[in-house]
């Protein structure tokens, strides 16, 4: 294993299990605001250094996330690289599975605390919460605060207002709004976006989940013909990576504003797209709502109403960010990571 990416972080744990055949990478970032919390990702990757990787890079991504959202919390990743597709593994071995996550959770003994990510749920983080104090964003049933869904999707909504606006456009109404991915979250924005009077384009690579949307008035896009899709508004609400330089290159949108973390492949992708004039909205900024939930809900005692106040100044702070990289002739990531940075710093 050689770790292919040159990171900035402070600790990655590596652990092998041979009786469940998975693998487990556990990334802690900065512990400078707190302990470092962040999802556990559970998924097939092709390789033991593409689940470093990935672990590394979502794990950045929490530590600015954090600092963004000013929680007093560090930033971190689990993944659990699994011997098969998750859908494809049966609850017996899931459950060893999480019993060894239970384990390094111990063993790191609160320095990284975990919550869902993709692949693992609510359900899970109540039979991690069994035996680890350090997993939260457990069920409701469980005492917890449930699914961050909603928080996450109406922060999406927030960034997607004031990413509008920096493009010169009064609000939603009648813009192209393309949202890749009809899960949890992205199924939530659609609702949001076309109620507030934008033309949904919706795409899902199981196109059932397109189906109450098409009801609705949306026009379904096929998922390979995403990226060449004309639109105002594309949200990328799957997975990260969907925009690497070439894609950049030609992406027929105005704006890029999702809930996916890591949703450009590269940095350099976000400079040629905002050489192009396409605003991108950061995604550690804009996907906030989720760690707002989470944290807020259940480490720092929030009610509902407190996260929901919190979260709908996510378009504030995105109007702070378009405004700071427009005076310092910079790109909002880079604007955003310097604001990010600094609260750590400080
Ligand atoms: P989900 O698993 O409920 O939904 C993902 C959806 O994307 C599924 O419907 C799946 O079929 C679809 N999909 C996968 N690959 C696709 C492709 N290539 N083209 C089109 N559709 C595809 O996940 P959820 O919870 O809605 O999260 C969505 C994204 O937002 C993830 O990247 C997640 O990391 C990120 N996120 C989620 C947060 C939360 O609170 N749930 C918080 C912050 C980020
Ligand atoms: N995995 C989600 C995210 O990336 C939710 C989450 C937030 C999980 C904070 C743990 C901690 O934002
Ligand atoms: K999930």
């Amino acid at each position: 294993m050689t770790g292919t990416l040159p990171w900035d972080g402070e600790m990655t744990c590596v652990r092998h299990d041979e009786r469940t055949g998975a693998s487990f990478v556990i990334a802690l970032h900065s512990t400078t605001l707190g302990p470092a919390a962040g999802g556990t990702r559970a998924m097939a990757y092709p390789s033991l250094d593409e689940a470093v990787t990935d672990a590394r890079r979502l794990a950045r991504a929490m530590s600015l996330k954090m600092a963004a959202a000013d929680l007093p919390i560090g930033g971190g990743k689990s993944v659990i690289m699994l011997p098969t597709p998750r859908a494809q593994l049966d609850d017996r071995r899931w459950r060893e599975i999480l019993s060894v996550h239970a384990h390094n959770l111990e063993l790191l003994n609160g320095s990284y605390w975990t919550g869902p990510d993709v692949g693992t749920g609510s359900e899970d983080m109540d039979v991690l919460a069994r035996t680890t104090r350090f997993a939260f964003g457990r069920s409701v049933a469980a005492g917890g605060p449930g699914s961050s869904a909603e928080a996450t999707a109406q922060g999406v909504f927030s960034a997607i207002r004031a990413s509008v606006r920096e493009v010169g456009e009064p609000g939603l109404d009648g813009l192209r709004i393309l949202v890749q991915g009809l899960g949890a979250v992205g199924s939530r924005v659609a609702t949001l976006v076309a109620e507030a009077g934008a033309r949904l384009l919706v795409t899902d690579v199981d196109e059932a989940r397109c189906g109450p949307h098409v009801a609705a008035g949306a026009r379904i896009v096929p998922a390979e013909e995403v990226t060449r899709t004309e639109c105002d508004v594309f949200a990328p609400c799957a997975t990260g990576g969907v925009i690497d330089t070439d894609i950049a290159t030609m992406l027929p949108a105005r704006v890029v504003a999702g809930a996916a973390n890591n949703i450009l492949a590269t940095d350099g992708a976000e400079r040629v797209l905002h050489d192009r004039g396409i605003i991108v909205a950061p995604d550690f900024v804009a996907n906030g709502g989720g760690a707002l939930h989470l944290i807020g809900r259940e480490v720092l005692g929030w009610s509902e109403s407190d996260v929901l106040a919190r979260t709908v100044l996510i378009e504030k702070a995105l109007d702070e960010v378009f405004t700071s990289a427009r005076k310092q002739r910079i790109t909002p990531l880079q604007a955003a990571t310097a604001g990010a940075v600094e609260r750590i710093q400080a």
